[in-house]
């Protein structure tokens, strides 16, 4: 009798244990800022986190800075093809080649020798005097140009060395769909807060009209929403079937957000300090 008991009563501790466990991590978790980036694509959401993480989080790890590479190299293919785009210049027989192997190149990913291949293809033309007298001087065409062209057209050799690893910079500047919800967790002390080192987790989520659904995900427990609007576009508009001016796109988004789900984040308590 007394070792029903004893099992009994060790089960009851164990359970409080276990009851104890999921409450710390509940406040734990209830004590982890949450900011979630929101804006419509090309804004700078995603440049904003990788800036959050360079200076507050973890370095970026060599798995990253691999995967960054592919996205390095791809980002200059792909410069190289909006540049011979439509050039009636390009009238060589082995530019055209050339470019057209490029293209197929762009299409086909995840194997390093292509990737390779697909760099050294893209340096070999933009080292090309006559490719560059076709596609006429960066500064003609930078408008209609990536902003990260310049630079990385700059380190095309650096980039398609065998060895290349991305830095910081090339991350930053580098671009990427961002396609599903990306987390990053920090940590930043300040006198001026409450608890001094305060924990953040910033969120990051498509800005594309199809990647809008899946923001409703991370709404939930948010204390911050960061509202990312790119001000050079005030000349651009959206290349959808209906244009607008970006800017307008981005405030009609902004009000949108602030009708449907902000309401009752408002009253979630903050942890941040306004003065900081
Ligand atoms: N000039 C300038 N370009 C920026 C800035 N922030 C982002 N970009 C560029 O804008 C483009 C889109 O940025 P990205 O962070 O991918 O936008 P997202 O779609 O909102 O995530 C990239 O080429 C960035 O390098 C900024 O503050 N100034
Ligand atoms: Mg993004």
């Amino acid at each position: 009798m007394s070792c029903i008991w004893k099992a009994l009563s060790e089960q009851r501790r164990t359970s409080k244990e276990i009851d104890r466990k999921i409450e710390s991590w509940i406040d734990e978790y209830n004590n982890i800022n949450k900011i979630l980036l929101l804006g419509s694509g090309e804004s700078g959401k995603t440049t904003v986190l990788k800036q959050m993480r360079i200076l507050y989080g973890k370095p970026f790890t060599d798995e990253e800075r691999i995967i960054a590479r592919t996205h390095v190299r791809y980002n200059i293919v792909e410069i190289i093809l909006q540049l011979a785009s439509g050039y009636q210049g390009l009238e060589e027989d082995y530019l055209i080649k050339a470019t057209n192997g490029l293209k197929r190149m762009a299409v086909i990913r995840g194997d390093i020798t292509l990737e390779e291949e697909a760099i050294k293809l893209a340096e070999f033309l933009w080292m090309d005097k006559k490719f560059r007298n076709a596609v006429g001087t960066l500064d003609e065409r930078k408008s209609k140009l990536m902003e990260n062209s310049v630079y990385f057209l700059n380190r095309i050799s650096i980039v398609s060395d065998p060895n290349y690893m991305p830095t910081n910079q090339d991350i930053i500047l580098c671009r990427m769909k961002t396609t599903s919800i990306q987390r990053i967790e920090f940590e930043m002390g300040s006198s001026k807060l409450p608890n001094k080192n305060q924990r953040f987790w910033m969120f990051d989520v498509g800005g594309q009209t199809s990647e809008r659904r899946k923001w409703i995900q991370v709404f939930e427990g948010i204390h911050a929403v960061l509202f990312i609007a790119a001000c050079n576009t005030f000349d651009q508009s959206t290349d959808d079937e209906s244009p607008k001016n970006k800017i307008v796109e981005a405030l009609e988004l902004f009000s949108g957000i602030l009708k449907s789900r902000l309401r009752w984040i408002s009253v979630q308590r903050p942890h941040m300090s306004l003065t900081d």
